[in-house]
């Protein structure tokens, strides 16, 4: 497929689908789904639904285009061991991580909760990388997989908008990578944050990167 245009904030952005990844941030159960670690924190999780379908038609556009999709899930080694004390010990959570909950044990891997939510599962050998903190670069082997696979640009799309999605856009931002996040593809608990952070991201002409609207996306790779 040729060089494709998506209207865009600040400005229309020009893509090569074949340098390209449409990167999923943490759509696992542990946040969407009740009983997880994201309702833990006292969150409505009922909030982060809306990004599930323009998520799920993206997918399917992106991989008809033939393009590499990589998704993400946040969470623990069982011994809690990459979980740093401040991460485990913070806030007054009903459950912290590392307790049983109705989807086993909170955020660690393995358990139920830990993993992505069925609408969104993975297909055939798509990437899967598991992140012990909020961005997808850090302590992951993200990095050399895109670059192995020439990858310039990042379609990041997910949960939560301001914390994992923008840690993750400004990682790959200060890598050199070119970032576009769909922002219905994204949803928060906090409704005002994801405004904010879609606009911090394309403030300051671009200043992590570009914001578009998943239909303009999904009918440029069309
Ligand atoms: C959080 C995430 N919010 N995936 N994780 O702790 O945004």
């Amino acid at each position: 497929m040729p060089f494709i245009e998506v209207p865009a904030l600040p400005e229309p952005m020009r893509l090569d689908p074949a340098r390209s990844a449409v990167v999923i941030i943490d759509m696992q159960r542990d946040f969407l789904e009740p009983g997880g670690f994201g309702e833990t924190l006292g969150n409505d999780v009922s909030l982060l639904r809306r990004a599930v379908e323009p998520c799920r038609a993206l997918l399917a556009a992106a991989r008809a285009a033939g393009m590499l999709v990589i998704h993400t899930r946040e969470g623990h080694r069982p011994d809690l061991s990459d979980a740093p004390p401040a991460k485990v010990m913070r806030g007054n959570p009903v459950l912290r991580i590392g307790d049983m909950g109705p989807m086993g044990r909170i955020l660690v891997r393995g358990e139920m909760g830990h993993d992505l939510i069925d609408e969104l599962y993975p297909e055939g050998d798509e990437p899967v990388i598991d992140k012990p903190g909020k961005g997808a670069f850090w302590a992951t082997d993200l990095h050399s997989l895109l670059i192995n696979r020439g990858i310039e640009s990042l379609i990041v799309c997910g949960v939560t908008t301001e914390v994992c999605v923008h840690t993750t856009v400004r990682e790959a931002n200060d890598r050199g990578y070119r970032c576009l996040v769909p922002g219905d593809c994204c949803a928060s608990y906090i409704p005002e944050f994801h405004e904010v952070g879609l606009r911090m991201i394309a403030a300051q002409g671009g200043i992590f990167g570009w914001v578009c609207e998943s239909a303009d996306l999904v009918a440029a790779l069309d």
